[in-house]
């Protein structure tokens, strides 16, 4: 198709960027990570949404590659950055039945220069699903070299229980649906609450997506939630303004 055909070509050109969202203690709302996010906008087509490129790149076989053009643009990005945070990638669910996914992901980071304990793959529970014995096995590969696991669009995928006490997690990310609804919907704040609770006792970081007012921002902290992102402390940003938010952000 002319999509597929315009992605291969700007992945050939180099053009496919990556943006960064803040990712805050709530405690203090200071700065801890970033989270990778791609972004394509292309001279004939426009913005494309990585919600429709990526599944493209999936469906045709060549995820990887634009995978590793983008973790190599992203790790590359954070050398530049004033101080040691945490990069969150997003890794998509062929990138989980794929073997080579651990060796192909350690050598980018050794030949940028990164170190894996600073990067955490985020993983949707559907994407868990498809082909759980790999996904067990690349999941311990990669943790063995200090790589960290979130379970990404927490609550709206299936059986998101059974996914935590079958896999090892060490960040369960809320999705943002829950978050939207918080200040007006007592049954999300309770159910925000329980999650919260749930991960204090099995030892996960929680991080609260989609925060964009301060009212919500207030009541997810008061509810001891770790960490938030969210428009309210920044939208996804390329490398430069990235680097402009950090020096205007302890
Ligand atoms: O940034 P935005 O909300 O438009 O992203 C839409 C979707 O695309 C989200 O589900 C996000 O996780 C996914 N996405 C964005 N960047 C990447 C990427 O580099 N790799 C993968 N696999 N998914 C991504
Ligand atoms: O599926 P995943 O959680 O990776 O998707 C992240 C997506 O959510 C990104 O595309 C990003 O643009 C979007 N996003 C981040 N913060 C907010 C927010 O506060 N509100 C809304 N509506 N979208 C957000
Ligand atoms: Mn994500
Ligand atoms: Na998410």
């Amino acid at each position: 198709t002319q999509l597929e055909q315009a992605l291969r070509n700007a992945i050939i050109a180099d053009t496919v960027d990556v943006h960064f969202q803040p990712i805050v203690r709530l405690a203090d709302n200071r700065v801890v990570g970033f989270e990778a996010l791609a972004r394509w906008n292309d001279v004939d087509l426009g913005f494309v949404s990585p919600a429709v490129f990526v599944p493209l790149a999936e469906e045709r076989g060549f995820i990887d590659t634009l995978s590793e053009t983008l973790l190599r643009k992203a790790a590359e990005a954070t050398l530049a950055w004033p101080r040691e945070l945490f990069l969150s990638f997003n890794l998509s669910s062929a990138q989980l039945m794929d073997p080579r996914t651990t060796l192909n992901t350690l050598s980018i980071l050794n030949s940028v220069g990164f170190d894996p304990r600073r990067l955490e793959l985020e993983i949707t529970e559907t994407a868990v699903m498809g082909c759980a014995d790999t996904a067990h096995r690349i999941f311990s590969e990669l943790r063995d070299f200090g790589i960290k696991i979130s379970l990404d669009d927490f609550g709206t995928g299936q059986s998101s229980l059974g996914r935590l006490r079958d896999f090892t997690f060490d960040k369960v990310k809320i999705d943002r649906a829950f978050v939207s609804a918080i200040t007006t919907d007592r049954t999300s704040e309770h159910i925000i609450k329980a999650i919260v609770t749930m991960c204090e006792g099995l030892d996960l970081e929680v991080v609260a997506e989609g925060i964009e007012t301060v009212a919500e921002a207030d009541r997810l902290r008061a509810l001891g939630c770790g960490m938030g992102q969210g428009y309210f402390f920044g939208k996804p940003a390329d490398a430069a303004a990235t680097l402009r938010y950090l020096s205007e952000h302890h």
